[in-house]
C-alpha cells in the first residue's frame, strides 16, 4: 500500500504515534509518505520506504496568521498525485482532518477518490475541539473522514458525547514497541543518577499545565520523607519554572534533575523504578505505557483512558486528580517493599505487551485494507 500520514512531528504523543505507525508499516514493506512542517522527531533512521515532505507556508506580509491549513491541503493533493497515494491517515483532528477534506474534494474532481481515516487523539476533543471556536470544523470533517479512531475507549465515549458524530468510531489503542524498551541498565548512567542506590522516580512529558507537574513535586516532597530517591523530569514547557521552583521551595532541588528532552527514553526508562503521571486528563497517556513496557510501575490519576493503561494495584496506582497525598502513600509503599516492587515491576511490563506493536498495528492494516478493497 502507499499511505501518507500527517501528523504534528513534534515531542507529542499524537506525533510520536503516527511516526511509529509510519515506521512499522514501511517495515512491513508499505511505502510510506509522511507530510508535516518539519521533520518528525522519531523518523531518525533512513528507511527505504519513507518519504518525508514538507509543508511549506509561504510569508507574504499581508499574512498575520499564515495559512497553514491552505498549504497542508494543497501539499496533500501535490504527494498523493504525484505518489500514486492509496490513503491518507490524519492524526489530532486540528487542522488536519478539515485539511483532509478539501484535499479529498480537490481530488474527486480530477477523479481520484482517497480514503480518509482520521484517529483522534486527545485534545483535539477534550480541549481544543471543544472550544466553540473550532467545534463546527472539527464535527464536520470528523463526520466527513471514511473512518475514524480513538486511541481509548474514553476518549471515544468523549467525543461521542461533545460532537454529533453520526459514524462508528473505531477504538483503536495506542502501541508501543516492547521490544525497544526491553532495555538493560546503564550502570555508569544510573550511578550519575543515584550515586547511593536511590529509588529513581521518573517524570516525561511536554510540561503543559494539564501535565500537573507541581504535583509531580509534592508526590516526590513525600516519597523523599521515607525512602532515598532521585526524582528525574524528562522533556520541557512552559510549566517546568513552576516545577523548578516549588523544589526549591520545599529544600528537594538538589534531589531533582531536569534532563531535557530527550530521544532515547528507553535508557533512562531502564534506571528508573517509578513513573508519576497526575495529568488533568489523558486519553490514554502512551508515556505511560512506554514506562510499563520497560517495566516501571505507574503512579497516575485515574483520569480519561488512564485506567485503560494502568490497572490500579497490578501495574501500579491511580488516584484523583490533585490527590498527591494518596499518590504519596501508594508510592512509599510500593518503593519500600522491594518484593511488592518487583511483582509490580513485573506485571506492569506484562500488560504493556498487551499493547505490543505486533498485535495493534495489524488492526490498522486491516482498516485500511477495508477501504482499499471497496476502490
Ligand atoms: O498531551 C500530550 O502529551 C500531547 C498529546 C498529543 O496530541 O500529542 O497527547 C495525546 O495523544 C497521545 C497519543 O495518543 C495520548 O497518549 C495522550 O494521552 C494525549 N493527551 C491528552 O489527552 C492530554
Amino acid at each position: 500500500m502507499r499511505i501518507a500520514i500527517v501528523c504534528y512531528p513534534t515531542f507529542g504523543g499524537s506525533g510520536v504515534l503516527a511516526t511509529e505507525l509510519g515506521k512499522a508499516l514501511a517495515d512491513k514493506g508499505h511505502q510510506v509518505h509522511f507530510i508535516t512542517y518539519q521533520p518528525p522527531v522519531r523518523l531518525s533512521e533512513f528507511n527505504a520506504n519513507i518519504f518525508y515532505h514538507e509543508v511549506r507556508v509561504p510569508n507574504y506580509p499581508l499574512f498575520d496568521y499564515p495559512p497553514y491549513e491552505t498549504a497542508l491541503a494543497s501539499t496533500m493533493v501535490d504527494v498523493i498525485v504525484n505518489n500514486n497515494i492509496d490513503l491518507l491517515h490524519v492524526h489530532y483532528a486540528i487542522p488536519h482532518a478539515s485539511a483532509a477534506y478539501m484535499a479529498k474534494k480537490i481530488l474527486e474532481k480530477q477523479g481520484k477518490i482517497l480514503p480518509v481515516i482520521t484517529t483522534l487523539h486527545g485534545t483535539d476533543i477534550t480541549l481544543v475541539g471543544k472550544d466553540k471556536t473550532f467545534a463546527p470544523v472539527v464535527t464536520f470533517s470528523i463526520n466527513e473522514s471514511d473512518a475514524i479512531t480513538a486511541v481509548s475507549q474514553n476518549l471515544r465515549d468523549e467525543t461521542y458525547n461533545n460532537f454529533k458524530i453520526e459514524k462508528e468510531i473505531k477504538v483503536i489503542q495506542n502501541f508501543v514497541d516492547v521490544k525497544r524498551f526491553r532495555k538493560k541498565p546503564i550502570d555508569a548512567f544510573r550511578r550519575v543518577i543515584a550515586p547511593h542506590n536511590e529509588k529513581v522516580i521518573l517524570h516525561a512529558s511536554n510540561f503543559r499545565k494539564l501535565k500537573r507537574v507541581t504535583d509531580v513535586v509534592k508526590v516526590f516532597a513525600e516519597i523523599i520523607k521515607k525512602v532515598p530517591s532521585k526524582l528525574l523530569f524528562v522533556g520541557d514547557g512552559p510549566e517546568r519554572p513552576a516545577a523548578e521552583s516549588l523544589a526549591r521551595e520545599l529544600g528537594i532541588y538538589d534531589e531533582t534533575r531536569f534532563v531535557g528532552r530527550q530521544e532515547q527514553i528507553e535508557e533512562v526508562l531502564a534506571i528508573s523504578d517509578l513513573f508519576i503521571l497526575p495529568s488533568d486528563y489523558e486519553s490514554f497517556g502512551l508515556a505511560a505505557l512506554e514506562a510499563m513496557a520497560a517495566g516501571v510501575p505507574v503512579i497516575s490519576s485515574n483520569a480519561g483512558g488512564l485506567p485503560e493503561v494502568n490497572i490500579e494495584g497490578e501495574t501500579g496506582y491511580l488516584a484523583d486528580v490533585g490527590d498527591v497525598e494518596t499518590m504519596g502513600i501508594r508510592a512509599i509503599e510500593l518503593l519500600s517493599d522491594e518484593d511488592k516492587l518487583d511483582r509490580f515491576k513485573a506485571r506492569a511490563a506484562a500488560h504493556a505487551r498487551l499493547f505490543d506493536i505486533e498485535t495493534i498495528v495489524p488492526r490498522y492494516e486491516a482498516l485500511y485494507n477495508r477501504f482499499l478493497q471497496n476502490i
